[in-house]
């Protein structure tokens, strides 16, 4: 078999029962001749040895090693990495200069970069000379170095949203999800009012000046055109007026059901009804400072995978990991997936006809063998999502102990959907993305579509909660706690779902919708999705810049 990249020898190592360092791949696959390289050093390593290391490979080969280079560089013939050779893309995403006002929330404009859909996503690659050029291996005269192993002493990764399910989809569960909700989300509204209890509310006289904090319990026109929106808190309901030629009457739009708000205004004559001057959102402060790594380092956010699909993009996937054995990733140090590992079964109708692997146990072992290819010194970090298998409703519980034994390979650290994951300072909220859906139905298209799915995020952002409609398309599944409330603004916020690739920032968060694996399938096609597939959004943990690589 020719073994003209680094997963290619790695997947034959493996097939003769072999644990390899990166660096020793790396070494392999660039020698004038890795298959020659390969038997060779197999001959000549120790019984007992299950681990190549690079110097297995250096004492069994003669590597030409050039004054100066670093450990692991060799002078391959060229070959290496040939395997890819349209160069990945980098569209240099600025650091985007978000605006956006807060406060009364009336607007919210952050100038993001542009969404990467459609036509600009499949358009001619640059040329511009970008570090992702590299990835077609070598152009020219100089050699392409291999990947540089990182220092673990230097990696830090905490996972927090493995939570401990008690729910029991009883009733009481309704209500003290609803109370820890209303706690939470008031708690980050109550400085930009001075709220008053509904019932403290209703013994007030007519045309007082009041405030309160609730949850949107119902959203009405009324006969003039006005809006009637009903809040509710933990003693009971009240219903406010937002006049439709006041300028807040906009801000209904983006209302959802159940979602946490504070408003003001008076009171009418008879006291039943509050007139809103202002309305406010939980919102991630104008003021918000994103923190950042202590040093040069990347991670790659991507998701669904969707292993097990007869779409799923096998080619993609290895150029992706291929390039991550290269040394244009080196800084790549970090792989976070936000769900759909697999297609999973039975989750559409008519799935079946659409599967490679109809077993979702052999799905997941696909998977694990996908995930090998990922170079052994990136921390991964994986959560569910709507096609795995664990429970459908949010929070989403962590793969169970069979999946994670199947998936142990790479010993990827293993959460729930969603989960904030702490790396080297960045706290990166993952969540999978399902209310994507949601937002996108309920608000006007300016304001969250598939084409940017980014903007639906700067709503669930704006809103500080991962899903905030209960009995719509997001299943819910009621805890002791709201696991969904955003209690610390994050400096990321990744998701995928909705198979569109899509970044920007939103008061200083920057936020990445980062598309799929699988092509379009014939479900799909019949919905009129049309994916974004095989991009790898990059994001240097340093600067919070972003560089997306292409490997369709
Ligand atoms: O979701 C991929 C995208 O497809 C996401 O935006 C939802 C959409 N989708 C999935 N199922 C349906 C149905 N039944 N109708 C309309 N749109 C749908 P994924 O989670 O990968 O399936
Ligand atoms: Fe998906
Ligand atoms: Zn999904």
């Amino acid at each position: 078999m020719p073994l003209e990249t680094p997963v290619h020898v790695a997947n034959e190592l493996a097939r003769r029962g072999y644990n390899a360092e990166p660096e020793a791949v790396t070494l392999l696959a660039s020698a004038p001749d890795p298959g020659v390289a390969l038997e060779r050093t197999l001959e000549t390593v120790p019984d007992d040895v299950v681990k190549l290391t690079a110097d297995h490979v250096k004492s069994a080969v003669e590597t030409r090693s050039r004054s100066g280079d670093p450990p692991g560089q060799t002078d391959p013939d060229g070959t290496a990495d040939s395997a890819d050779t349209r160069p990945g893309r980098d569209p240099s995403v600025s650091t985007g200069t978000s605006a956006g006002k807060s406060g009364n929330g009336a607007e919210d404009a952050p100038v993001e970069t542009e969404g990467v859909g459609g036509e600009s996503a499949t358009a001619a690659d640059d040329t511009s000379g970008s570090t992702a050029g590299s990835v077609g291996g070598a152009s020219g005269g100089e050699p392409e170095r291999g990947r540089t192993p990182a220092d673990p002493d230097e990696q830090s990764v905490a996972v927090e949203g493995d939570f401990n399910s008690t729910g029991t989809g009883e009733y009481s569960d309704f209500v003290s999800v609803f109370r820890d909700r209303y706690e939470k989300l008031s708690s980050q509204l109550r400085g930009r009012v001075n709220h008053r209890p509904t019932d403290a509310i209703e013994s007030m006289p007519g045309g007082s000046e009041a405030a309160m904090v609730g949850m949107v319990s119902d959203i009405r026109s009324t006969a003039n055109g006005h809006w009637l929106v009903e809040l509710e808190d933990t003693n009971g309901t009240f219903p406010c007026l937002v006049m439709k030629d006041r300028d807040i009457a906009e801000l209904v739009d983006e209302l959802m059901l159940d979602e946490g708000v504070a408003v003001d205004g008076t009171l009418a004559d008879d006291g039943a009804i509050l007139f809103v001057d202002s309305m406010y959102f939980p919102e991630v402060p104008r003021t918000y400072e994103p923190s950042t790594a202590d040093r040069e380092v990347e991670a790659a956010l991507i998701s669904d995978v969707h292993v097990g699909s007869r779409e799923f993009e096998a080619d993609a996937w290895h150029r992706f990991t291929d390039w991550l054995h290269t040394a244009d990733a080196d800084s790549v140090e970090y792989l976070l997936i936000a769900g759909d590992m697999v297609e999973g079964v039975g989750v559409y109708p008519g799935q079946d006809e659409e599967l490679d692997i109809v077993d979702i146990y052999e799905q997941y072992e696909r998977f694990s063998e996908y995930l090998k290819e990922v170079p052994g010194d990136v921390e991964i970090v994986m959560i569910p999502g709507n096609h795995d298998a664990v429970r459908l409703a949010e929070p989403q519980p962590a793969f169970d102990e069979e999946l994670r034994d199947i998936m142990s390979a790479h010993d990827a650290r293993i959460s729930g959907n969603p989960s904030t994951v702490t790396v080297e300072g960045v706290d990166v909220l993952m969540y999978h993305g399902v209310s994507i859906d949601e937002v996108i139905a309920e608000l006007p298209d300016d304001k969250a579509s598939y084409e940017e799915p980014h903007k639906p995020m700067y709503q669930l952002l704006k809103k500080r909660h991962v899903a905030p409609q209960f009995g719509g398309q997001t299943r819910l599944a009621p805890e002791e706690e709201d696991y969904l409330v955003m209690e610390s603004v994050p400096d990321v916020f990744h998701s995928g779902h909705v198979h569109k690739l899509g970044y920007g920032k939103y008061h200083d968060v920057l936020t990445i919708n980062s598309g799929c694996w699988q092509a379009q399938t014939d479900f799909q096609k019949s919905v009129n999705i049309d994916p974004d597939v095989a991009f790898a959004p990059i994001v240097s943990l340093d600067t919070l810049d972003l560089r997306i690589h292409d490997f369709e």
